[in-house]
């Protein structure tokens, strides 16, 4: 098996999109194929802008003509009525897998912690809303971030959330909040974007698999997100599931606010064993995206008990699902892993076997300790993908590949494949 070597999980673990299966892609796409992205199949020898910036004389002054009845406008997130809207119109109508028995449940803190990390821009929060009852109808969202590609980091924006409600699909009208979306961003003289989705698009720089640890296998099962295998029963699941009753790392506390230092640098470290990364800027970012916020996100460290240096953190957060249609339950609690990072020692830096030896060993205690915290917190499944070093521990700590994939893209952005590397802990 495979593990794509890009990290872009931190980032976008935030904004996954766990549609199901990826649709296979019939090629023939009206509006992607007038955009700046690479075409499916197409070799990419080096890495560079596929156009040029737009001078800002002949970026396009006014929004783009929406049908009739139709207008835009840009969503206060202060306002506590109109986030509650935007919740709604996700939680009603965002992403599912697909048999429709699952969609994704962000919950509005989330969304004002995901929406507004320093340096975000309220004209990236775009809105279509019906003009006569003013009921918001669409969104798509930008944020800016910086992000390495091989040796290069680009400002850009990193678009998610794109949502139309279901009685407005198949308008045409995502192409319409997308080109606004590009316009609002080169009118903040950004020009890549970088996004997620589960359907395939021309062209994904890759393609991760998801995969789900069960904290809680009884309620998984009941719901019909996991089935009991032929030859086990559902006692023996919960059994092989339990986890210790008390973490195992000595000096692993949750994070606070005079880490940020340790961590930008040990974060800064531990990113460059990948060709892709985001790269938090400073102690302000550092706070934003880790700080623990209730409900949201929880960031842990391990402090060295002697000599009171911060050797490695994790973090997680929650994102829950609606069930829908089943008579016993009505969501599933998931924790998606976020950033993390651990020191290699001196001796085993510059050698990537030995690094690889230690954090294999050192991630399994680390990310079995995040089990067991998350196992306290009422999560019923903790997920990842199949990017930066998780190959080393899934398997030992009987995560499970999903039948779901989230693939990558880059607007605007040509990128040589990503390497892949051979591991043998992804056991299919
Ligand atoms: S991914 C999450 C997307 N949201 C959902 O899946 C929620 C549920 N679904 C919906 O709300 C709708 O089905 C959506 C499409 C809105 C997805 N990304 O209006 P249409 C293309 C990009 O008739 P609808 C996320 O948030 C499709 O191939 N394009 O279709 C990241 C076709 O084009 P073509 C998509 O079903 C978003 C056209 O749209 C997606 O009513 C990144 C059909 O339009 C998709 N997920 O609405 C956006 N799905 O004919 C790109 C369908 O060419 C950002 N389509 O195949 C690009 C960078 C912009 C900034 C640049 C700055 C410099």
């Amino acid at each position: 098996q495979e593990a794509a070597r890009a990290s872009l999980q931190a980032m976008l673990a935030k904004l996954s999109v766990a549609e199901s299966k990826s649709k296979g892609s019939t090629g023939d796409h009206k509006f992607w194929n007038t955009q700046p992205v690479p075409q499916l199949g197409e070799v990419i020898a080096e890495d560079g802008p596929i156009e040029p910036d737009t001078p800002a004389d002949e970026i396009r002054k006014e929004p783009y003509l929406l049908p009739k009845d139709f207008e835009w406008y840009d969503l206060d997130m202060e306002d506590e009525a109109q986030l509650k809207e935007l919740y709604e119109l996700l939680s009603n109508n965002y992403v599912e897998d697909t048999d429709s028995t699952l969609r994704f449940n962000y919950s509005a803190a989330f969304l004002k912690w995901a929406l507004q990390p320093p340096g975000w821009k309220k004209s990236w929060h775009t809105g279509i809303r019906v003009t006569s009852t003013k009921k918001m109808v669409a969104f798509i969202s930008g944020v800016p971030m910086h992000l390495r590609i091989h040796k290069k980091t680009l400002f850009l924006t990193e678009i998610n959330f794109l949502c139309i409600h279901k009685k407005l699909r198949s308008k045409r009208l995502a192409p319409v909040l997308i080109k606004e979306i590009t316009r609002r961003s080169h009118l903040e003289g950004v020009f890549q974007a970088v996004y997620t989705a589960g359907v395939v698009l021309p062209k994904p720089i890759t393609t991760c698999r998801y995969f789900h640890r069960s904290i809680n296998p009884k309620k998984l099962v009941e719901t019909g997100f996991s089935y009991v295998p032929r030859n086990s029963t559902i006692t023996r699941m919960i059994k092989s599931y339990k986890l210790p009753e008390k973490s195992s790392i000595p000096g692993l506390r949750p994070m606070r606010p005079e880490d940020a230092e340790q961590i930008l640098e040990l974060s800064r470290q531990y990113m460059s064993r990948f060709d892709i990364a985001p790269e938090l800027q400073n102690v302000e970012e550092i706070k934003h995206h880790l700080l623990p916020v209730k409900d949201v996100v929880w960031s842990y460290v391990v402090e060295n008990p002697s000599t009171k240096k911060v050797t490695d953190f994790f973090s997680f957060y929650s994102l829950p699902s609606k069930v829908i249609g089943n008579p016993k339950h009505d969501t599933i609690s998931a924790a998606y892993l976020f950033y993390y990072a651990s020191h290699v020692p001196e001796n085993a830096q510059d050698d990537k076997r030995e690094a690889d030896k230690y954090l294999s060993q050192r991630l399994k205690s680390l990310i079995n300790d995040a089990l067991i915290i998350a196992r306290d917190a009422n999560f019923d499944v903790f997920n990842c993908l199949d990017l930066m070093d998780n190959a080393l521990f899934v398997g030992e700590l009987k995560f499970k590949p999903g039948d779901g994939f989230l693939n990558y893209y880059l607007y605007n952005w040509r990128c040589k494949d990503i390497k892949k590397t051979k591991t043998s802990a992804l056991s299919d």
